[in-house]
């Protein structure tokens, strides 16, 4: 395939923008080349400035679960364009997708929009060091919340890809705040509690981990997590940013049958918009701004034409929960032929998957925390892999890191194609 025009406009971008992204995971660095400059999108595929179309398993990093431009999400976006654009002051709508979430979101009774994963995880753990009045909180390494501060000790995606997981400019002081475990490993959480008694306002986690490649939480993991914040006066705030509206319309909390006390959303709750959210208990809410002292605000929270993408997207979610059915079907087709082309060629390998989320590890040990994701990524064999399937038209997370998302608009003739590109690549690796 040819990128000359991507490769123009990556080196105009570079000029002006730091590494020529607005954020470092579309930067092509860990696999090398140039990024792809996308044109258009419409359903499973990608269009791009050089006239190459792609099979896309990135879908925005999640949100496009329904494929991209759905017909619905675009004429809501274009109709409450048409009434204005910002207001910085309440609008119905913003009561009418809070009512459908939660109804579609276990366990809670209200939620808070915000603009961004990063800002709804951060808002999360304020609101329960101030619901606790602790200072510490647990975190997992690998697993990536976002860019603020107290997320970026051991953090998985871009910054584990780029090599700073634990990112300069973050205080000592903010550090210390932030303790660290072992994902999967419910003695070494338990053995810090031990060791803080009182001190922790909460154990945040991504249920299933989506920032290391896809992992899944080992039996009793979460059931274990919430035992022990029951025990110990924590709360237990699952980032949902990922695995929200995705693996189940109840999340991951329905699927592992699981509740948690606070939940944060990032962009599948906005339909592809920039939206974040959280949500919580009556008890636990009341505790925040302006029926409570917890701050947390934004002009562009519950904006009118994120809210409409956003409802848009979950009523189709909500009223057709065949497609998770379907998803699963898809995303389990899809594993089976990649294990079968992997065989094929001697190529050795792990595929974990949850759901319509998967990632390929070129190693034979299993991969189930950030430890053995970074041994596996090791090789190089990753960055043929995707150079690969990008020249055969398929479009991979730039990263071992990072997981690889399905959309319903994938047709089996779609994957048919995929899994005979992956058979070809196998065989180079
Ligand atoms: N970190 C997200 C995927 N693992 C994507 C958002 C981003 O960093 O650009």
């Amino acid at each position: 395939m040819i990128y000359q025009r991507s490769s123009t406009l990556f080196k105009e971008a570079q000029k002006v923008i730091p590494g020529g992204v607005n954020s470092p995971v579309r930067a092509f660095k860990a696999v090398g080349g140039t990024p792809i400059f996308v044109k258009s999108a419409k359903g499973p595929y990608l269009q791009d400035v050089d006239g190459n179309r792609f099979i896309d398993y990135i879908n925005s990093w999640g949100p496009m679960i329904l494929g991209h431009a759905h017909p619905k999400v675009v004429e809501a976006i274009i109709e409450k364009t048409k009434l204005g654009t910002s207001f910085g002051m309440p609008t119905e709508i913003e009561t009418e997708i809070a009512e459908l979430a939660v109804k579609m979101i276990p366990n809670m009774d209200k939620i808070r929009f915000v603009n961004s994963g990063t800002e709804a995880c951060m808002s999360a753990v304020r609101l329960a060091r101030g619901y606790t009045g602790r200072d510490k909180i647990i975190k997992f390494s690998g697993c990536y919340h976002g860019h603020s501060d107290a997320f970026l000790i051991q953090a998985g995606s871009g910054a584990v890809t780029f090599g700073t997981p634990n990112s300069p400019g973050v205080t000592q002081g903010t550090a210390k705040d932030t303790l660290l475990a072992h994902f999967n490993d419910l003695e070494d959480v338990r053995e810090i509690v031990a060791n803080h008694p009182d001190e922790i306002a909460a154990i945040i986690l991504e249920p299933v981990a989506g920032n290391m490649g896809c992992i899944p939480p080992k039996a009793g993991f979460l059931q274990g997590l919430r035992e022990l914040c029951d025990a110990c006066g924590m709360l237990l705030i699952f980032d949902e940013v990922m695995t929200g509206f995705r693996l189940a319309a109840g999340g991951a909390q329905e699927r592992y049958h699981v509740a948690a006390d606070i939940v944060a959303f990032g962009k599948v709750i906005g339909g592809g918009l920039p939206v974040g959210a959280f949500a919580s208990s009556d008890a636990i809410m009341g505790h925040l701004a302006p029926d409570g002292p917890i701050y947390q605000a934004g002009t562009l929270s519950g904006n009118p034409l994120a809210m409409a993408a956003g409802l848009a997207m979950l009523s189709e979610l909500h009223q057709n929960s065949g497609i998770y059915d379907s998803l699963e079907q898809k995303t389990a087709y899809l594993e089976k032929g990649l294990i079968e082309g992997f065989i094929n060629a001697g190529v050795i390998h792990t595929i974990n998957r949850v759901g319509s989320m998967i990632s390929v590890h070129f190693s034979e040990t299993p991969v189930t925390n950030f430890e053995t994701a970074s041994k596996a990524a090791h090789g190089g064999k990753f960055r043929t892999y995707f150079h690969g399937m990008l020249n055969e038209g398929i479009y991979l997370a730039p990263s071992a890191f990072e997981t690889w998302f399905l959309c319903d608009a994938l047709t089996y003739h779609d994957l048919d194609q995929t899994l005979e590109a992956s058979k070809r690549v196998a065989l180079s690796l």
